[in-house]
């Protein structure tokens, strides 16, 4: 059976679970954690930096989240495509994939990252940094968000995916904006979506672990 190497509170992670959930796809779930040593290996010998998730089918081992969802259009389940079919179409679905993973997810990755390291070896100013990157970001994506129910076209799909875990730990620390009305009725239209509600609410024993400063109810 399919398995995915992943951790349930882990962003990236979410991207392959949704998918896995949107297209209903059976698969085993492999916890990346100290408890499980063996799975973290596998992870590090796939990854070139033992990122997750990786999604191993028999011989096939795919990495990077994105190309796990074209994976798993391609070769499972038959609900419609999360790249959509017409290349036309996934050009823009691609395009909000990047969008919400290099300007909002890895901005907030950049701060967890800085907060985890010792006090004393923190990078000044980072916080700062993050959010003026995600200001720009969050302002941009009010513009882009203001006429659509979904980030690419008519239809949900990857962009979406990548929207739910970089809008959902983002806000949590660094609020989206009152005034942005249109990106905060669209992270709440995703978080009603029965595959978002069910990686947020499988990833709910681990809310301790964020180690930013919670600003905002997540959900
Ligand atoms: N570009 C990668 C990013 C993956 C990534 O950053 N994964 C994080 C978890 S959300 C990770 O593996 N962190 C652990 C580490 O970097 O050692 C993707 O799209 O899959």
């Amino acid at each position: 059976m399919l398995q995915i190497y992943g951790h349930p509170f882990s962003s990236f992670t979410w991207k392959a679970l949704i998918a896995l959930y949107e297209r209903a796809v059976p698969f085993e779930f492999m916890m990346v954690d100290p408890d499980h040593p063996d799975n973290s290996a596998v992870v590090a010998r796939h990854a070139p930096t033992g990122q997750f998730p990786v999604l191993v089918d028999g011989a096939r081992v795919v990495i990077e989240s994105a190309a796990i969802i074209d994976y798993l259009d391609l070769h499972h389940g038959d609900a419609p495509p999360m790249v959509p079919a017409d290349p036309r179409a996934a050009v823009e679905a691609r395009q909000m994939d990047g969008v919400f993973d290099d300007y909002v997810m890895v901005p907030l990755q950049r701060m967890v990252s800085a907060i985890l390291h010792e006090e004393a070896v923190r990078v000044p100013h980072v916080e700062d940094e993050v959010q003026a990157t995600l200001n720009k970001s969050y302002a941009w994506l009010e513009r882009w968000m203001a006429a659509r129910t979904w980030a690419a076209n008519d239809a949900f799909s990857i962009s979406d995916i990548a929207a739910a875990p970089a809008l959902f730990y983002a806000h949590w620390a660094f609020p989206i904006p009152e005034a942005h009305v249109a990106l905060r009725t669209y992270r709440a239209r995703l978080l009603a979506r029965p595959s978002i509600k069910r990686v947020v609410d499988e990833a709910r024993p681990w809310r301790d672990f964020f180690p930013l400063a919670a600003r905002a109810d997540p959900d």
